[in-house]
Protein backbone atom coordinates (compact mmCIF):
# COMPACT_ATOMS: atom_id res chain seq x y z
CA UNK A 1 0.00 0.00 0.00
CA UNK A 2 2.55 2.50 0.99
CA UNK A 3 5.01 1.61 -2.28
CA UNK A 4 1.77 2.70 -4.13
CA UNK A 5 1.44 6.04 -2.53
CA UNK A 6 4.99 6.45 -3.37
CA UNK A 7 4.66 5.31 -6.72
CA UNK A 8 1.81 7.92 -6.85
CA UNK A 9 3.38 10.74 -5.83
CA UNK A 10 6.35 9.92 -7.81
CA UNK A 11 4.30 10.13 -10.82
CA UNK A 12 2.63 13.17 -10.21
CA UNK A 13 5.96 15.14 -9.62
CA UNK A 14 7.51 13.87 -12.75
CA UNK A 15 3.87 15.16 -14.78
CA UNK A 16 3.79 18.56 -12.78
CA UNK A 17 7.56 18.89 -13.75
CA UNK A 18 7.05 17.88 -17.69
CA UNK A 19 3.85 19.73 -17.74
CA UNK A 20 5.58 23.15 -16.72
CA UNK A 21 8.25 22.76 -19.39
CA UNK A 22 5.98 22.53 -22.11
CA UNK A 23 3.37 25.55 -20.52
CA UNK A 24 6.85 27.55 -20.38
CA UNK A 25 8.23 26.74 -24.16
CA UNK A 26 7.98 29.63 -26.32
CA UNK A 27 5.67 29.50 -28.90
CA UNK A 28 6.84 31.97 -32.06
CA UNK A 29 5.87 31.20 -35.38
CA UNK A 30 9.92 30.28 -36.34
CA UNK A 31 11.83 28.79 -33.73
CA UNK A 32 15.66 28.29 -33.01
CA UNK A 33 15.85 24.84 -32.39
CA UNK A 34 18.93 21.96 -31.90
CA UNK A 35 17.68 18.85 -33.66
CA UNK A 36 17.42 15.99 -31.42
CA UNK A 37 17.26 18.08 -28.30
CA UNK A 38 15.06 20.64 -29.94
CA UNK A 39 12.00 19.56 -27.25
CA UNK A 40 13.64 19.24 -24.20
CA UNK A 41 16.37 21.70 -24.12
CA UNK A 42 19.70 19.23 -23.85
CA UNK A 43 22.41 21.82 -25.38
CA UNK A 44 25.12 23.16 -23.63
CA UNK A 45 25.63 26.60 -23.24
CA UNK A 46 26.38 28.70 -26.83
CA UNK A 47 29.18 31.13 -27.37
CA UNK A 48 27.56 34.19 -27.07
CA UNK A 49 26.25 35.57 -24.12
CA UNK A 50 22.85 37.43 -25.22
CA UNK A 51 22.55 33.71 -27.21
CA UNK A 52 18.75 32.78 -25.27
CA UNK A 53 15.45 32.38 -26.15
CA UNK A 54 13.35 32.66 -29.72
CA UNK A 55 14.43 33.63 -32.96
CA UNK A 56 13.13 36.98 -32.70
CA UNK A 57 9.42 36.41 -33.89
CA UNK A 58 8.36 38.39 -30.36
CA UNK A 59 8.64 36.14 -27.79
CA UNK A 60 8.95 36.56 -24.15
CA UNK A 61 10.62 34.69 -22.49
CA UNK A 62 10.62 35.86 -18.65
CA UNK A 63 12.46 32.90 -16.82
CA UNK A 64 14.07 29.90 -18.82
CA UNK A 65 12.39 26.91 -18.12
CA UNK A 66 13.97 24.17 -16.21
CA UNK A 67 16.22 22.22 -18.73
CA UNK A 68 16.07 18.59 -18.93
CA UNK A 69 18.63 17.76 -17.20
CA UNK A 70 17.61 19.70 -14.10
CA UNK A 71 14.36 17.53 -14.36
CA UNK A 72 16.06 14.49 -14.50
CA UNK A 73 19.24 15.38 -12.33
CA UNK A 74 21.44 11.84 -12.60
CA UNK A 75 19.01 10.14 -15.11
CA UNK A 76 19.76 12.93 -17.67
CA UNK A 77 20.69 11.58 -21.06
CA UNK A 78 24.68 12.48 -21.69
CA UNK A 79 25.19 16.06 -23.46
CA UNK A 80 25.84 16.30 -26.74
CA UNK A 81 29.80 17.20 -27.57
CA UNK A 82 30.29 19.81 -30.13
CA UNK A 83 32.83 19.34 -32.69
CA UNK A 84 35.99 21.08 -33.67
CA UNK A 85 36.16 21.49 -37.47
CA UNK A 86 39.77 22.39 -38.56
CA UNK A 87 39.81 25.86 -40.00
CA UNK A 88 39.78 26.26 -43.22
CA UNK A 89 43.08 27.46 -44.43
CA UNK A 90 45.07 25.07 -46.47
CA UNK A 91 42.24 22.60 -47.04
CA UNK A 92 42.85 22.25 -50.84
CA UNK A 93 45.85 21.21 -51.01
CA UNK A 94 45.00 18.96 -48.22
CA UNK A 95 42.22 17.16 -50.50
CA UNK A 96 44.07 17.74 -53.63
CA UNK A 97 44.59 14.43 -54.18
CA UNK A 98 40.71 13.65 -54.30
CA UNK A 99 40.66 16.10 -56.92
CA UNK A 100 44.10 14.78 -58.55
CA UNK A 101 42.21 11.49 -58.89
CA UNK A 102 39.65 12.96 -61.27
CA UNK A 103 40.92 15.55 -63.08
CA UNK A 104 44.46 14.29 -64.15
CA UNK A 105 42.85 12.26 -67.15
CA UNK A 106 42.76 15.51 -69.00
CA UNK A 107 45.96 16.76 -67.79
CA UNK A 108 47.87 13.70 -68.47
CA UNK A 109 46.06 13.65 -72.26
CA UNK A 110 46.87 17.27 -72.70
CA UNK A 111 50.62 16.52 -71.50
CA UNK A 112 51.05 13.32 -73.96
CA UNK A 113 49.43 15.06 -76.94
CA UNK A 114 51.73 18.21 -76.89
CA UNK A 115 54.75 16.28 -76.48
CA UNK A 116 54.09 14.52 -79.77
CA UNK A 117 57.39 14.32 -82.23
CA UNK A 118 54.85 16.40 -84.77
CA UNK A 119 52.23 19.05 -84.00
CA UNK A 120 50.25 19.07 -86.81
CA UNK A 121 46.60 20.06 -87.33
CA UNK A 122 45.16 16.63 -86.80
CA UNK A 123 46.93 17.09 -83.15
CA UNK A 124 46.29 20.18 -82.55
CA UNK A 125 42.82 19.59 -82.83
CA UNK A 126 42.93 16.31 -80.58
CA UNK A 127 43.90 18.86 -77.70
CA UNK A 128 40.84 20.88 -79.00
CA UNK A 129 38.52 17.92 -78.74
CA UNK A 130 40.21 16.99 -74.73
CA UNK A 131 39.65 20.44 -73.87
CA UNK A 132 36.03 20.19 -75.05
CA UNK A 133 35.80 16.70 -73.33
CA UNK A 134 36.86 18.35 -69.98
CA UNK A 135 34.00 20.52 -69.77
CA UNK A 136 35.81 23.81 -70.87
CA UNK A 137 33.73 24.81 -73.21
CA UNK A 138 34.20 25.81 -77.06
CA UNK A 139 35.32 29.08 -77.24
CA UNK A 140 37.80 29.18 -74.08
CA UNK A 141 38.90 25.44 -75.89
CA UNK A 142 39.94 26.79 -78.96
CA UNK A 143 41.76 29.82 -77.22
CA UNK A 144 43.57 27.66 -75.12
CA UNK A 145 44.40 25.93 -78.31
CA UNK A 146 45.37 29.04 -80.32
CA UNK A 147 47.55 30.48 -77.66
CA UNK A 148 49.36 27.11 -77.05
CA UNK A 149 49.90 26.93 -80.64
CA UNK A 150 51.74 30.46 -80.74
CA UNK A 151 53.88 29.57 -77.90
CA UNK A 152 55.33 26.61 -79.10
CA UNK A 153 55.83 28.63 -82.50
CA UNK A 154 57.42 31.03 -80.71
CA UNK A 155 59.79 28.96 -78.13
CA UNK A 156 60.49 26.21 -80.65
CA UNK A 157 62.25 23.45 -77.81
CA UNK A 158 59.38 21.32 -76.38
CA UNK A 159 61.25 19.18 -73.32
CA UNK A 160 58.67 17.30 -71.62
CA UNK A 161 59.42 19.96 -68.65
CA UNK A 162 58.66 22.87 -71.27
CA UNK A 163 55.59 21.36 -72.53
CA UNK A 164 54.28 21.17 -68.68
CA UNK A 165 55.35 24.55 -67.94
CA UNK A 166 53.70 26.15 -71.13
CA UNK A 167 50.57 23.88 -70.31
CA UNK A 168 50.60 25.26 -66.43
CA UNK A 169 51.10 28.76 -67.60
CA UNK A 170 48.09 28.82 -69.65
CA UNK A 171 45.56 26.87 -67.66
CA UNK A 172 46.58 29.44 -64.65
CA UNK A 173 45.96 32.18 -67.28
CA UNK A 174 42.56 30.39 -67.61
CA UNK A 175 41.63 30.07 -64.29
CA UNK A 176 42.67 32.94 -62.58
CA UNK A 177 40.38 35.88 -62.16
CA UNK A 178 40.57 39.59 -61.18
CA UNK A 179 37.86 39.35 -58.63
CA UNK A 180 38.53 38.08 -54.99
CA UNK A 181 37.51 34.98 -54.65
CA UNK A 182 37.65 35.69 -50.43
CA UNK A 183 34.00 34.99 -48.68
CA UNK A 184 32.29 38.27 -47.36
CA UNK A 185 32.04 36.84 -43.90
CA UNK A 186 32.55 39.31 -41.53
CA UNK A 187 30.84 40.95 -39.13
CA UNK A 188 30.34 45.03 -40.47
CA UNK A 189 28.45 47.74 -38.54
CA UNK A 190 27.81 45.87 -35.70
CA UNK A 191 25.75 43.35 -37.91
CA UNK A 192 26.43 39.78 -38.46
CA UNK A 193 27.46 38.80 -42.86
CA UNK A 194 24.75 37.40 -44.25
CA UNK A 195 24.96 35.07 -46.92
CA UNK A 196 22.52 33.75 -49.32
CA UNK A 197 22.71 29.55 -50.92
CA UNK A 198 21.34 29.14 -53.85
CA UNK A 199 21.03 26.60 -56.90
CA UNK A 200 19.16 23.89 -58.50
CA UNK A 201 17.79 21.00 -56.68
CA UNK A 202 20.31 18.16 -55.89
CA UNK A 203 23.55 20.34 -56.27
CA UNK A 204 24.11 20.57 -52.51
CA UNK A 205 23.04 23.56 -51.43
CA UNK A 206 22.01 22.38 -47.57
CA UNK A 207 25.37 20.22 -47.39
CA UNK A 208 27.74 23.30 -48.34
CA UNK A 209 25.57 25.24 -45.60
CA UNK A 210 26.55 22.76 -43.43
CA UNK A 211 29.92 22.13 -44.69
CA UNK A 212 30.31 25.81 -44.73
CA UNK A 213 28.74 26.49 -41.12
CA UNK A 214 31.29 24.42 -39.53
CA UNK A 215 34.55 25.55 -41.35
CA UNK A 216 33.62 29.29 -40.17
CA UNK A 217 33.06 28.00 -36.53
CA UNK A 218 36.65 26.06 -37.35
CA UNK A 219 37.84 29.66 -37.85
CA UNK A 220 36.41 30.81 -35.08
CA UNK A 221 33.16 32.70 -36.14
CA UNK A 222 29.85 31.63 -34.84
CA UNK A 223 27.08 31.15 -37.21
CA UNK A 224 23.12 30.89 -37.35
CA UNK A 225 22.02 28.99 -39.83
CA UNK A 226 18.41 30.06 -41.36
CA UNK A 227 16.22 26.72 -42.99
CA UNK A 228 14.78 28.64 -45.80
CA UNK A 229 13.78 25.83 -48.07
CA UNK A 230 10.62 25.24 -46.68
CA UNK A 231 9.28 23.23 -49.52
CA UNK A 232 9.71 20.60 -47.96
CA UNK A 233 10.54 19.55 -43.87
CA UNK A 234 13.29 17.18 -43.92
CA UNK A 235 16.06 19.97 -45.88
CA UNK A 236 15.13 21.69 -42.57
CA UNK A 237 15.74 18.86 -40.14
CA UNK A 238 19.43 18.17 -42.33
CA UNK A 239 20.25 21.56 -41.83
CA UNK A 240 19.60 21.18 -38.61
CA UNK A 241 21.72 18.07 -38.02
CA UNK A 242 24.79 20.16 -39.58
CA UNK A 243 24.31 22.82 -37.36
CA UNK A 244 24.05 20.95 -34.29
CA UNK A 245 27.23 19.31 -34.23
CA UNK A 246 29.30 22.43 -34.50
CA UNK A 247 26.56 24.85 -32.01
CA UNK A 248 25.29 26.92 -34.89
CA UNK A 249 21.66 27.42 -34.41
CA UNK A 250 19.53 26.69 -37.01
CA UNK A 251 16.24 29.13 -37.62
CA UNK A 252 13.46 26.74 -38.81
CA UNK A 253 9.63 26.95 -39.45
CA UNK A 254 7.41 25.36 -37.30
CA UNK A 255 4.86 24.82 -40.43
CA UNK A 256 5.50 23.35 -43.47
CA UNK A 257 5.20 25.57 -46.60
CA UNK A 258 5.71 28.67 -44.65
CA UNK A 259 7.20 31.93 -46.32
CA UNK A 260 11.21 31.38 -47.08
CA UNK A 261 11.34 35.11 -46.81
CA UNK A 262 9.96 35.24 -43.63
CA UNK A 263 12.48 32.46 -42.27
CA UNK A 264 15.07 34.42 -44.00
CA UNK A 265 14.14 37.54 -42.28
CA UNK A 266 13.65 35.37 -38.45
CA UNK A 267 17.05 34.42 -39.68
CA UNK A 268 18.85 37.48 -39.70
CA UNK A 269 17.14 39.23 -36.68
CA UNK A 270 18.08 36.16 -34.74
CA UNK A 271 22.12 36.64 -35.85
CA UNK A 272 21.37 40.58 -35.33
CA UNK A 273 20.24 40.02 -31.66
CA UNK A 274 22.40 36.75 -30.71
CA UNK A 275 25.76 38.89 -32.40
CA UNK A 276 26.61 36.26 -34.48
CA UNK A 277 29.31 36.66 -37.55
CA UNK A 278 27.22 34.94 -39.98
CA UNK A 279 23.96 34.49 -41.01
CA UNK A 280 23.80 31.48 -43.73
CA UNK A 281 20.73 31.01 -45.46
CA UNK A 282 19.59 27.88 -47.66
CA UNK A 283 16.93 28.13 -50.07
CA UNK A 284 14.59 25.38 -52.11
CA UNK A 285 16.10 24.66 -55.62
CA UNK A 286 13.08 23.50 -56.41
CA UNK A 287 10.78 25.59 -58.43
CA UNK A 288 7.70 25.36 -60.99
CA UNK A 289 9.15 27.90 -63.46
CA UNK A 290 11.40 30.79 -64.12
CA UNK A 291 9.49 33.50 -63.12
CA UNK A 292 8.55 31.33 -59.65
CA UNK A 293 12.31 31.00 -58.99
CA UNK A 294 12.97 34.86 -59.55
CA UNK A 295 9.80 35.76 -57.80
CA UNK A 296 11.11 33.70 -54.45
CA UNK A 297 14.57 34.21 -54.62
CA UNK A 298 13.64 37.96 -55.45
CA UNK A 299 11.55 38.34 -52.40
CA UNK A 300 13.83 36.85 -49.62
CA UNK A 301 16.50 39.28 -50.69
CA UNK A 302 14.77 42.15 -50.46
CA UNK A 303 13.46 41.12 -46.96
CA UNK A 304 16.76 39.91 -45.85
CA UNK A 305 17.61 43.81 -46.65
CA UNK A 306 15.08 44.75 -44.67
CA UNK A 307 17.35 44.28 -41.58
CA UNK A 308 20.54 44.34 -43.43
CA UNK A 309 22.85 44.08 -46.40
CA UNK A 310 23.08 40.54 -48.16
CA UNK A 311 26.73 40.25 -48.41
CA UNK A 312 26.97 36.79 -50.41
CA UNK A 313 24.62 35.18 -52.71
CA UNK A 314 26.60 31.60 -53.77
CA UNK A 315 25.24 29.58 -56.45
CA UNK A 316 25.92 26.19 -55.83
CA UNK A 317 26.87 23.68 -58.93
CA UNK A 318 26.91 20.22 -59.63
CA UNK A 319 30.26 19.92 -61.36
CA UNK A 320 29.41 16.61 -62.71
CA UNK A 321 26.61 17.64 -64.52
CA UNK A 322 28.51 20.02 -67.39
CA UNK A 323 27.23 21.96 -69.50
CA UNK A 324 23.94 21.76 -68.32
CA UNK A 325 24.59 22.89 -64.53
CA UNK A 326 26.00 25.56 -67.06
CA UNK A 327 22.69 26.29 -68.65
CA UNK A 328 20.91 26.82 -64.69
CA UNK A 329 23.76 29.15 -63.48
CA UNK A 330 22.83 31.38 -66.46
CA UNK A 331 19.30 31.28 -65.27
CA UNK A 332 20.03 31.97 -61.91
CA UNK A 333 22.36 35.18 -62.39
CA UNK A 334 19.41 36.78 -64.07
CA UNK A 335 17.43 36.18 -61.29
CA UNK A 336 19.61 37.08 -58.32
CA UNK A 337 23.55 39.09 -58.41
CA UNK A 338 25.33 36.16 -57.84
CA UNK A 339 28.57 36.80 -56.16
CA UNK A 340 30.61 33.38 -56.09
CA UNK A 341 30.24 29.76 -57.16
CA UNK A 342 30.31 26.99 -55.40
CA UNK A 343 31.72 23.83 -57.47
CA UNK A 344 30.42 20.72 -55.58
CA UNK A 345 31.26 16.81 -56.53
CA UNK A 346 34.70 18.01 -57.63
CA UNK A 347 35.97 14.53 -56.40
CA UNK A 348 33.42 12.24 -58.34
CA UNK A 349 33.24 11.88 -62.03
CA UNK A 350 33.65 15.69 -63.13
CA UNK A 351 35.57 17.07 -65.31
CA UNK A 352 37.62 20.02 -63.92
CA UNK A 353 37.51 22.47 -67.03
CA UNK A 354 33.83 23.61 -65.48
CA UNK A 355 35.69 25.86 -63.31
CA UNK A 356 37.12 27.55 -66.82
CA UNK A 357 33.64 27.48 -68.44
CA UNK A 358 31.79 28.54 -65.42
CA UNK A 359 33.77 31.70 -64.48
CA UNK A 360 33.92 32.81 -68.46
CA UNK A 361 30.08 32.58 -68.86
CA UNK A 362 29.04 34.13 -65.22
CA UNK A 363 32.23 36.67 -64.72
CA UNK A 364 32.04 35.39 -61.21
CA UNK A 365 34.60 33.53 -59.64
CA UNK A 366 34.68 30.25 -58.31
CA UNK A 367 35.16 30.69 -54.26
CA UNK A 368 34.76 27.29 -52.86
CA UNK A 369 34.51 23.85 -54.04
CA UNK A 370 33.41 20.74 -52.28
CA UNK A 371 35.73 17.13 -52.73
CA UNK A 372 33.61 14.81 -51.06
CA UNK A 373 30.40 14.23 -49.03
CA UNK A 374 32.17 14.08 -45.42
CA UNK A 375 31.80 17.26 -43.32
CA UNK A 376 35.18 18.84 -43.87
CA UNK A 377 35.04 18.22 -48.07
CA UNK A 378 34.37 21.77 -48.62
CA UNK A 379 38.05 24.09 -49.49
CA UNK A 380 38.32 27.58 -50.51
CA UNK A 381 39.28 27.22 -54.15
CA UNK A 382 42.73 27.71 -54.88
CA UNK A 383 43.88 28.02 -58.81
CA UNK A 384 47.44 26.75 -58.03
CA UNK A 385 46.33 23.71 -56.43
CA UNK A 386 43.39 23.30 -58.91
CA UNK A 387 46.28 23.59 -62.11
CA UNK A 388 49.07 21.63 -60.46
CA UNK A 389 46.11 18.65 -59.57
CA UNK A 390 44.84 18.78 -63.28
CA UNK A 391 48.44 18.08 -64.36
CA UNK A 392 49.30 15.10 -62.19
N1 LIG B 1 30.71 13.52 -53.72
C1 LIG B 1 30.16 14.66 -53.31
N2 LIG B 1 28.86 14.69 -52.95
C2 LIG B 1 28.34 15.86 -52.56
C3 LIG B 1 29.10 17.06 -52.50
N3 LIG B 1 28.29 18.05 -52.06
C4 LIG B 1 27.07 17.51 -51.86
N4 LIG B 1 27.08 16.18 -52.16
C5 LIG B 1 25.97 15.24 -52.10
O1 LIG B 1 24.93 15.67 -52.95
C6 LIG B 1 23.66 15.24 -52.46
C7 LIG B 1 22.68 16.38 -52.46
O2 LIG B 1 23.07 17.36 -51.52
P1 LIG B 1 22.06 18.40 -50.83
O3 LIG B 1 22.92 19.28 -50.02
O4 LIG B 1 20.95 17.73 -50.19
O5 LIG B 1 21.54 19.18 -52.13
P2 LIG B 1 20.50 20.38 -52.18
O6 LIG B 1 20.96 21.29 -53.26
O7 LIG B 1 20.33 20.98 -50.84
O8 LIG B 1 19.18 19.62 -52.64
P3 LIG B 1 17.65 20.12 -52.48
O9 LIG B 1 17.47 20.61 -51.09
O10 LIG B 1 16.87 18.90 -52.81
O11 LIG B 1 17.46 21.20 -53.49
C8 LIG B 1 23.95 14.67 -51.07
O12 LIG B 1 23.97 13.28 -51.14
C9 LIG B 1 25.33 15.20 -50.73
O13 LIG B 1 26.04 14.37 -49.86
C10 LIG B 1 30.49 16.99 -52.89
O14 LIG B 1 31.23 17.97 -52.90
N5 LIG B 1 30.96 15.76 -53.28
MG1 LIG C 1 18.66 21.28 -49.69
Amino acid sequence: MTAYIILIVVIAVVALGVGGTVLLRPRGMHGVRRGRARELDLTGPLPKASDQGSSGTGTATAAPPPTAAELLGPFAPPQPTLEKPPPSAGRMVRLRARLARSQSGFGNALLSLLSRDRLDDDTWDEIEEVLITADVGVTPARQITADLRTKVKVEGTRTPQDVRAMLRGELLAQVETAASRSLRTQRHEGRPAVVLVVGVNGTGKTTTCGKLARSLVGDGQTVVLGAADTFRAAAADQLETWGDRVGAKTVRSVKEQADPASVAFDAVSAGIEQEADVVLIDTAGRLHTKNDLMDELGKVKRVVEKRTSVDEVLLVLDATTGQNGLRQARVFAEVVDVTGIVLTKLDGTAKGGIVIAVQRELGVPVKLVGLGEGPDDLAPFDPVTFVDAILG
